[in-house]
């Protein structure tokens, strides 16, 4: 996250870090995610391409120190299946950028660990609103940067379409699949590493967090008129149930 202040857990819950560990290599963080259900998290699908064996995967929740996540309160599970959206392509649009991931076992809930809500099908987040982008990612577009160990948080501004595909802006590259949002001088925005993870609203009629968002692409990190680009996930909500409800066996 660029232009991020240090934040707790407790404040997004629904926060998960992705990390791929093949046997025989060290893990390594590769993305963020977020849990939908105890035994479900959303990614993008970015993070799951070429990478489609469950048992590669680990998940951890329940702590902003990525340096304290082997003990409680955090928790840590395997994969047991991967759903990456069968309209994404690897190429370089970045269109249908979302997964769902089954956890091995049910999250037990606690103030640390809790799911965001999913917006209705359609669900248009106004222009303007004030959002989150949290993260372990880098706070500068650098090849050497490192990853923070405290989790990141940057509130950012949801931009709607009309703004964001203006020709000096990110013109044709952003699709009905996507929602910008960032600050139009920049300066506050998802950078790497924070791929696959929230873009969390808070909506005042429903007085709940809501996932707007996931964490999809940019041209950079934090430049102006170049806002950060994410999965919109209310274009998603009907694949998302769907494919939940066939894999856990309530759907046919
Ligand atoms: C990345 O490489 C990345 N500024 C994610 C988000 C953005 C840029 C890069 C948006 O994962």
């Amino acid at each position: 996250v660029v232009g991020g202040v240090p934040t707790n857990i407790v404040q997004n819950p629904w926060q998960v870090s992705l990390w791929l560990s093949p046997p025989g290599k060290r893990p390594a963080m590769k993305c963020g995610a977020s849990i939908v259900m105890a035994d479900w998290v959303i990614t993008a699908a970015h993070c799951t391409f070429g990478r489609l064996n469950p048992s590669d995967w680990v998940v951890y929740m329940g702590t902003s120190a990525l340096s304290l996540k082997d003990r409680p309160p955090a928790q840590k599970r395997g994969v047991t299946f991967i759903k990456q959206h069968e309209e994404y392509e690897n190429d370089q649009s970045f269109d249908y950028d979302i997964s769902l991931m089954k956890l091995d076992r049910s999250l037990e809930f606690s103030s640390f660990i809790q799911p965001i809500c999913i917006p209705p099908q359609g669900f248009v987040f106004p222009d303007g609103m004030a959002c989150y982008v949290t993260g372990w990612g880098t706070s500068e577009d650098s090849t050497t940067a490192t990853h923070p160990d405290i989790l990141q948080q940057a509130q950012v501004d949801i931009i709607g379409n009309k703004t964001c595909k203006q020709e000096d802006w990110l013109a044709d590259f952003v699709t009905d699949r996507m929602i910008c949002a960032g600050k139009p001088e920049g300066q506050r925005d998802a950078c790497q590493g924070d791929s696959g993870g929230p873009l969390s609203c808070y909506l005042n009629d429903t007085g709940a967090y809501v996932l707007a968002g996931i964490v999809s692409w940019g041209f950079g990190c934090g430049l102006a008129k170049l806002p950060g680009v994410y999965t919109e996930v209310s274009f998603f909500t009907d694949w998302i149930w769907e494919n939940i409800g066939k894999q856990d066996g309530y759907i046919q």
